[in-house]
């Protein structure tokens, strides 16, 4: 069925019309910042609530965390205002150091319980067809920490089917788990034995096999940046940033579950549940992304407001704004879409009062999803800042 709304956002002469509804800032509208805008990432060991140090949920690191060098290149929410992220404004999340890659001599190794291991060189799997995916990316730390509020960004990834690679490698009946290595590896204290440990993400082989899986080599039709990956990263669409292993080596079929660091102690998130009435501790690995949104900026013309926004985590159905606790509004989407990629929202302000406001944002998907509000058991209850997905509000002044 054809959308009306469609046809009026790409049909020629009509697009001016749906224009004035979009959800990108247009000629002459005015950005007002947000008053709340986050603290810089910090340079030295991340600054935490007590309950969130490391040492309480995990003992992992080495020597002090540097989320200065962990996180990088955070746009201002307000200048987030086109669908595809420009590959330069794009953020960055980097445990190890950025390896350096010579693309002449790569080869991806695919082995482990496989009939037919593979070592394919970069030629080679640009030699294979050619798949192209618009995924938004969000690491699972964003908003779960003061100074990470914006690591997402959407954009259109090209490389090879990983489906077709692994059918070629053909997993043994017992291979079931398919771990993903990056060339990029730090010191790691495990009950006191000093490793040198590769990044590591692994999957089941039937979410492995999900056709939109990807070698990927190329984003936004320019060469993987360094920091997000040269030559070749996984991209997996609808999970979270860490399930996209970047800088990959090696793609091994194991018949136990991998527990690497960025499984099974970091990106592992820690939740109060009450069963019956008593309290269980919940710790669950990073995986899927959660259904969220977010206010990106308000924006006025003479004395006309709109709040403009993303929402992303699923398949987005309808977006609500609510002003200083008032009722819920609904939102205009945006025509683009895919099936990974967030959706932008607008919403009308007519006349705000002179003053501070708050602004929140949730999202409902087509599966009957809401994004949950602050005090939902699910966020409450959950003590570590992965997977922080509920309602947050942005506050401005008039
Ligand atoms: N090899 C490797 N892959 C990695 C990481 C890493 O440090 N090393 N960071 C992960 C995390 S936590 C996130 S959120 C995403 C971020 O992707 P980007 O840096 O391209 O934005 O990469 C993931 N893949
Ligand atoms: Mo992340």
């Amino acid at each position: 069925m054809i959308n009306r709304r469609d046809v009026v956002a790409q049909g020629g002469a009509m697009a001016g019309l749906a224009m004035l509804n979009s959800a990108f800032a247009q000629p002459g509208e005015q950005v007002v910042p947000w008053t709340d805008q986050p603290p810089s990432v910090p340079p030295g060991p991340i600054q935490m609530p007590q309950a969130m140090k490391p040492g309480f949920y995990w003992t992992v690191a080495t020597g002090p965390l540097e989320p200065d060098k962990i996180i990088r290149n955070l746009q201002r929410w307000e200048d987030m205002n086109s669908w595809i992220t420009p590959n330069e404004h794009f953020f960055q999340i980097v445990h190890y150091g950025i390896p350096v890659i010579d693309p002449g001599t790569y080869s991806l190794v695919v082995t482990g319980l496989v009939e037919q291991p593979l070592k394919l060189s970069l030629d080679q799997l640009k030699a294979l067809p050619r798949k192209q995916v618009t995924s938004t990316i969000e690491c699972s730390g964003n908003r779960g920490l003061p100074f990470a509020i914006s690591a997402v960004g959407n954009a259109e990834w090209a490389g090879a089917s990983l489906a077709q690679i692994l059918q070629q490698a053909k997993p043994k009946k017992n291979g079931t788990e398919i771990v993903f290595i990056g060339h990029d590896a730090g010191d790691e204290v495990i009950r006191d034995v000093t490793i040198r440990s590769n990044f590591g993400r692994s999957m089941t082989l039937d979410d492995v096999m999900s056709p939109n899986n990807i070698l990927c080599y190329e984003m936004n039709n320019a060469a993987l940046p360094a920091a997000n990956g040269f030559p070749v990263r996984l991209i997996v669409p609808g999970w979270y940033g860490v399930a996209n292993v970047k800088w990959l080596k090696r793609i091994e079929v194991r018949d136990t579950r991998y527990m690497g660091r960025f499984m099974a102690r970091d990106y592992v998130t820690v939740r109060e549940e009450k069963i019956n009435g008593e309290s269980f501790w919940s710790e669950s690995s990073v995986g899927r992304m959660l259904l969220t949104s977010a206010p990106a900026r308000v924006v006025k013309q003479g004395d006309r407001y709109r709040v403009m926004g993303m929402a992303w985590g699923g398949p987005v159905s309808r977006v609500e704004v609510q002003v200083d606790g008032g009722t819920w509004q609904t939102a205009s989407l945006d025509s683009q879409k895919g099936d990974f990629a967030w959706r932008f929202w607008s919403v009308d302000w007519p006349k705000p009062t002179a003053g501070e406001h708050s602004i929140v944002s949730r999202a409902f998907d087509t599966n009957g999803n809401v994004q949950p509000p602050a005090n939902d058991p699910l966020i409450a209850g959950k003590k570590t800042y992965w997977e922080s997905n509920g309602q947050t509000a942005r506050h401005v002044r008039i």
